[in-house]
């Protein structure tokens, strides 16, 4: 663990995820416009069919992390460490089919690890390795990546707060304003979302209100 417990939390309430594939409108102004109605953190995910690739991908990362820098927002990589280290980001998020947690934690020094889980066993192993949050979906049903696993509810969720897991945990998978009070009142600190946001008329509107969403359950709990 590199970073605070409580700050980490406080970065997780409107996480937005989003890559070059995600967006109908241009990249930077979806981000803009997200940031604006009350992001939190932000995780640059070029991947699937279309995908932008080397120099064009680490263009775009650049663009999109200087806005980032602009609104004191931390900018996070999926999956590539190395270009997360080239262009100094503030963290990286790693699935189960990537490089080990304890690996890219002794890469990555002391910034942001993020860690997708999907059963006790995992979430043990990626909080012994040094991860700093749990990133754990998909909790509803979700159209944008093709592979994900089943759909979990809240249940797995459940089960890491019953166990007294405590470190900050970052739900994702069909999340929109609508459905997410259920997942902070079941021990979440924050919602990830791709298309709630990168697909919204109004990506402004759609992050101020999940935003809004999530502070209500936090102000009552
Ligand atoms: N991991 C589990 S579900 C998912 C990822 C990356 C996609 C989430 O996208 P959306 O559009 O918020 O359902
Ligand atoms: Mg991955």
């Amino acid at each position: 663990m590199a970073v605070n417990p409580q700050a980490m939390k406080n970065l997780l309430k409107v996480y937005f995820i989003m890559g070059s594939t995600n967006c109908h409108q241009n990249p930077e102004k979806v981000l803009q416009a997200a940031i604006q109605g009350g992001v939190t953190l932000f995780q640059f995910r070029e991947k699937g069919a279309g995908c932008l690739h080397g120099k064009e991908k680490e263009s775009l990362a650049k663009k999109l992390q200087a806005i980032c820098k602009e609104s004191r927002i931390p900018f996070i990589v999926n999956d590539d460490i190395e270009l997360a280290l080239k262009i100094n980001a503030d963290g990286v998020h790693i699935g189960q089919d990537d490089e080990t947690a304890d690996t890219v934690r002794r890469k990555i020094g002391s910034k942001i690890l993020g860690v997708s889980v999907h059963s006790m066993k995992e979430a043990e192993t990626a909080i012994r390795q040094g991860a700093d949050y749990l990133g754990i979906g998909p909790i509803y049903p979700t159209s944008t990546k093709a592979d994900a696993k089943a759909v979990q509810g809240l249940s797995f969720l459940t089960e890491l707060r019953s166990a007294d897991i405590k470190i900050p945990i970052v739900g994702i998978g069909g999340i929109t304003f609508e459905n997410a009070s259920p997942l902070i009142e079941a021990g979440a600190d924050g919602v990830s979302v791709i298309s709630a946001i990168s697909q919204a008329d109004s990506p402004e509107k759609a992050a101020e209100k999940l935003y809004d969403a999530v502070n209500k359950i936090m102000r009552n709990a």
